[in-house]
């Protein structure tokens, strides 16, 4: 079951104050996944256990990214803002925008 740790990014995807503890990976910059479009782009990413994807919505409109087994959500990213997720269980995790369900993507934790 994936645990994932919710932090909404203010634009830096620095992890400083809300690591609970030592990462071996922090440090690592967060994968970044475009909206765009009403899709993800890459559609698909890899993150390191630890890792963070952050969304970022260069689109007109809002979306999120929510598991399609319900394990995790995003808030609702507006136009110009950024949703910021860690991984810290493998797995393989398609999800959707809830507001467009024709979007998905999917998280490959490993
Ligand atoms: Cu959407």
């Amino acid at each position: 079951m994936l645990v994932a740790t919710l932090l909404v990014a203010a634009g830096c995807a620095q992890s400083s104050g809300t690591s609970q503890k030592t990462d071996p990976v922090s440090g690592s910059a967060a994968v970044q996944v475009a909206m765009v479009d009403s899709s993800f782009e890459p559609e698909t990413v890899t993150v390191k256990v630890g890792q963070s994807v952050t969304w970022v919505n260069e689109d007109s409109v809002s979306h999120d990214a929510t598991a399609d087994d319900g394990s995790w959500r995003t808030e609702i990213s507006n136009q110009g803002g950024s949703v910021t997720l860690m991984f810290d269980t493998p797995g393989i995790y398609p999800y959707i925008c809830t507001l467009h369900p024709a979007m998905k993507g999917t998280v490959i934790g490993e």
